[in-house]
């Protein structure tokens, strides 16, 4: 199993796309190997693995599966958080939170090969993000949401909008994400969206997710 290698050169398009994140604790009912191997079926081309509060060990074991998974079906594999569990997983990249290692230090660790995304919330963290060398931009919470305890203020999509021209970087939305809002968010600037939620929790969820592939054409 190695790392998918993804050029520069096309990460627009990499991140212009349906955005899975995953994590045991939002997901009481269902396997996330299982959820991935459905995302993966559903032509789902990135994920993010987010583990807060198991042990490194039980992180990287229960990663380990959802890597292979993804390596399985050609999917960027992006871990949340920790750049240490990230290159035991020899995942594509991190995501970085703004209570996370800082992007210049995480870059040092990580190396040049692998991707970060980093999560911003206002203009100030875009364009600092920007300026630091992020591969790609979390932008959000759009809406309000019931997953994120405690979550940042809503930015709503004139909070994206508003951001849109201060980075050349992908911008993935994120927060409270339904397939109704896609457009809107893509008219204001989204290049993809991370959802969670509405694919953990579907009834239907291979349907929710060609739901949202439909939208990703
Ligand atoms: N940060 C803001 S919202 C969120 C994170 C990590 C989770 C998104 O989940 P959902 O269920 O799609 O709103
Ligand atoms: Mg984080």
């Amino acid at each position: 199993m190695s790392a998918v290698p993804i050029s520069r050169i096309s990460l627009p398009t990499v991140f212009s796309r349906f955005y899975l994140i995953v994590d045991d604790s939002w997901a009481s009912r269902c396997s996330l190997a299982e959820v991935v191997q459905q995302a993966g079926e559903a032509g789902v081309k990135l994920v993010q693995y987010r583990n807060k509060t198991g042990s490194m060990k039980q992180a990287y074991e229960a990663g380990r599966v959802l890597r292979n998974v993804a390596a399985e079906r050609d999917m960027t594999f992006i871990v949340n958080d920790r750049c240490d569990l990230a290159l035991a997983l020899e995942a594509d990249g991190v995501h970085l939170g703004q209570a996370d290692l800082p992007l210049l230090l995480a870059r040092k660790v990580v190396g040049q090969k692998m991707l970060i995304g980093v999560s911003t919330h206002n203009p100030e963290q875009v364009r600092l993000a920007t300026e630091e060398g992020a591969d790609y931009l979390g932008f959000g919470p759009i809406f309000s949401t019931r997953t994120k305890a405690n979550h940042e203020p809503v930015v709503g999509i004139e909070g994206l909008a508003g951001i849109r021209d201060l980075t050349p970087l992908p911008i993935i939305a994120i927060g409270g994400i339904v397939p109704d809002s896609v457009p809107a968010l893509q008219a204001a600037g989204a290049n993809g969206v991370a959802v969670a939620s509405a694919i953990l929790n579907a009834n239907d969820r291979p349907k929710a997710l060609a739901r949202f592939m439909s939208l990703f054409q």
